[in-house]
């Protein structure tokens, strides 16, 4: 499976009233109209590194809706439409299923519940974070059929507090070197990767989007700029400041995968 190389995203506009959608910050309300102009410039970006970029119209029944990440977990030809465990953000699935209703479509049922937030893809393994989100049922019924999709592949249960998601204090900015938040709390052992622990002033930056060898960070993190540099030649800074008052970062934004 190659990795990090896509040909498709799609992505979800926000809605006016995005400030009612759930957090855990305290950095004010999001300014709507510098969300849309941060959300067009990150769907520019993903185009410049060959995407092609789908975006649905947002649904104010649904304030997080432009977190489409959570709504589904995309491997290979494999689509899985996830149960948030959210319950604010369950309905927000509907949109998404009938985007990939022509390919093989599992869906999440009954006490299993994950977020694709949670679900991190690293070169040879692809790890489950257990958080607030996503549950033990979620992530075995998950694990089931990424291994019965590919025989042989490592799927391992990572232990998640202090950060929203797996992937808010993790992500893998090249084959085994991974990002750490400081605040992301965990007895999953890294041993197989370089781990990088952030300092707390950078920690936003944890989550990095590796695309078809290109690097999108968040803007304005010196240090993990510099350290994207040393690994990828083609690194984009984003602003992302608006959805960071949501405790949204770069991968949320969409869901990568190819036809
Ligand atoms: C939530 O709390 O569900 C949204 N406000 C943010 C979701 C961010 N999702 C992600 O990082 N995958």
């Amino acid at each position: 499976m190659p990795h990090n190389t896509f040909t498709h995203a799609l992505a979800r506009v926000p809605t006016l009233n995005m400030g009612d959608g759930l957090t855990t910050q305290d950095l004010g309300e999001p300014d709507v109209a510098l969300a849309i102009e941060q959300h067009a410039a990150y769907c520019e970006a993903l185009r410049a590194c060959g995407l092609n970029v789908t975006v649905l119209p947002g649904d104010a029944a649904y304030p997080d809706a432009c977190f489409v990440e959570d709504t589904a977990v995309i491997y290979g030809d494999l689509v899985v439409i996830t149960q948030p465990g959210a319950p604010s953000r369950q309905g927000e699935t509907e949109a998404i299923q009938q985007v990939f209703g022509n390919r093989t479509v599992m869906r999440l049922t009954g006490d299993e519940y994950l977020e694709g937030g949670d679900v991190l893809v690293c070169a040879d393994r692809v790890l489950i974070g257990l958080s607030g989100r996503t549950n033990r049922a979620g992530a075995e019924r998950l694990r089931g059929w990424l291994q019965e999709y590919q025989n042989g592949l490592r799927v391992d249960f990572v232990s998640v507090s202090g950060v929203l998601h797996l992937k808010t204090g993790l992500t893998e900015l090249a084959p085994g070197v991974l990002l750490k938040s400081p605040d992301f709390v965990t007895d999953y052992a890294f041993d197989f990767a370089e781990a990088h622990t952030l300092s707390d002033s950078e920690k936003y930056a944890a989550n990095v989007l590796p695309i078809n060898g290109s690097l999108l960070v968040h803007a304005g993190y010196s240090s993990v700029l510099k350290l994207a540099e040393r690994y990828c030649s083609s690194v984009l800074p984003i602003q992302m400041s608006e959805f960071e008052k949501m405790d949204g970062s770069l991968t949320c934004l969409t869901l990568r995968y190819s036809v």
